[in-house]
């Protein structure tokens, strides 16, 4: 009889099949991002703190805590699931985050504040709740004109460039870049402005004020998903795609009171709590949450919503979704109790 112990006394670097397969090919995926929520507020908190101590520089590119997945620590991978990595970064008055630019996808939700990110020689003025994109590969820096401290939350897709050895990273000859561009951000639905040089759109901007004003139209409306409130998603308006080839991003309103249904799908999302407080079951444990935490759901891994408070709450949600539809390997599944409960 050949067992793997004979196969590999005679051959290096190769494996008897039988004995892998359980593991190459589970019956469903492996269980490795936990569902978890980080206090936003602490994080926050702490980020002042930080800020007073480490000054953005040569050794410190940008100033940034990272919300690391407990369970992906293993595998030494700083990201809140296995294909998403968001961080909040701080920039004081008259600060500079130097030019560079990088292959994974980037974007920015803008917590508290007003700053400005120059993306491939475009300028892009951001506030409160807007949510800017900047494109594979551009070049970037950031700086705040204003008088109070921004602080917002990067979302990258670190981890995707990565596991696919595609990740490069290229420093700006200048701290700054020159402004060459005009300004492509006054998009409209439909249309879009003739600035598109490369591969990758220019940066876009999807002004916060408006988005929500949206949602609490259609908030009046009644027309609920029964999985995720009131939701939209956010529109590359240069393709009427996805913001980007690997990742999406929506926001959801919930009504005071609102409850919504359970399922789960191969997507992992990313929750960051724009407003309002409530309570999620996540793979059957209780995640309690509130203004500026941040909540996991992994993939595939039941999960329900409620608005416990008395005011509407807002969740930004970013997802893998496009990446995983793009392969063919988007699957999701209504939980059994959800059916009944209609
Ligand atoms: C980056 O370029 C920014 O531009 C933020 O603000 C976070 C994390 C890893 C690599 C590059 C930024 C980043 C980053």
């Amino acid at each position: 009889m050949t067992t793997a112990s004979t196969v590999t006394e005679y051959l290096e670097n190769v494996v008897p099949l039988w004995e892998v397969l359980k593991g190459l090919i589970p019956k469903e995926p492996a269980k490795l991002v936990q569902p978890y929520r980080w206090n936003g507020k602490e994080i926050i908190a702490r980020l002042r703190q930080v800020a007073k101590e480490i000054q953005v520089g040569e050794n410190v590119e940008r100033r940034v805590l990272v919300p690391v997945n407990p369970g992906l620590k293993v595998v030494g991978l700083y990201a809140a699931t296995h294909t998403i990595y968001v961080g909040f970064q701080i920039v004081l008055p008259g600060e500079v985050a130097g030019a560079h630019r990088h292959t994974p996808f980037a974007a920015r939700f803008m917590i508290e504040g007003k700053g400005s990110t120059v993306v491939d020689g475009m300028k892009v003025d951001f506030e409160e709740s807007d949510y800017v994109v900047t494109p594979r590969w551009s070049w970037h820096d950031h700086t705040n004109e204003g008088s109070m401290p921004a602080i917002w939350l990067d979302v990258l897709d670190i981890p995707i460039p990565r596991m696919l050895h595609a990740t490069f990273f290229e420093d700006y000859p200048q701290e700054i870049q020159p402004v060459t561009l005009a300004s492509s951000l006054n998009v409209r639905p439909k249309v879009a402005p003739s600035v598109w040089q490369k591969g990758e759109t220019p940066a876009f901007i999807f002004k916060g004020r408006e988005v929500i004003q949206v949602l609490k139209e259609m908030s009046k409306q009644g027309t609920d998903d029964p999985f995720d409130g009131i939701a939209l998603t956010y529109v590359n308006p240069h393709t009427g795609g996805d913001v980007s080839s690997t990742l999406g991003t929506s926001i959801s309103l919930l009504k005071p009171g609102m409850k919504t249904r359970a399922h789960r799908h191969t997507m992992s999302v990313v929750n960051y709590v724009v407003r309002g407080r409530g309570f999620a079951i996540i793979d059957g444990r209780p995640f309690p949450w509130d203004q500026h935490d941040i909540l996991v759901v992994p993939p595939w891994t039941w999960h329900e919503y409620s608005n416990e408070g008395n005011e509407e709450a807002i969740l930004l949600a970013i997802t893998d979704a496009p990446m995983l539809q793009r392969l063919g390997l988007y699957r999701e599944e209504v939980h059994p109790e959800s059916f009944q409960a209609r």
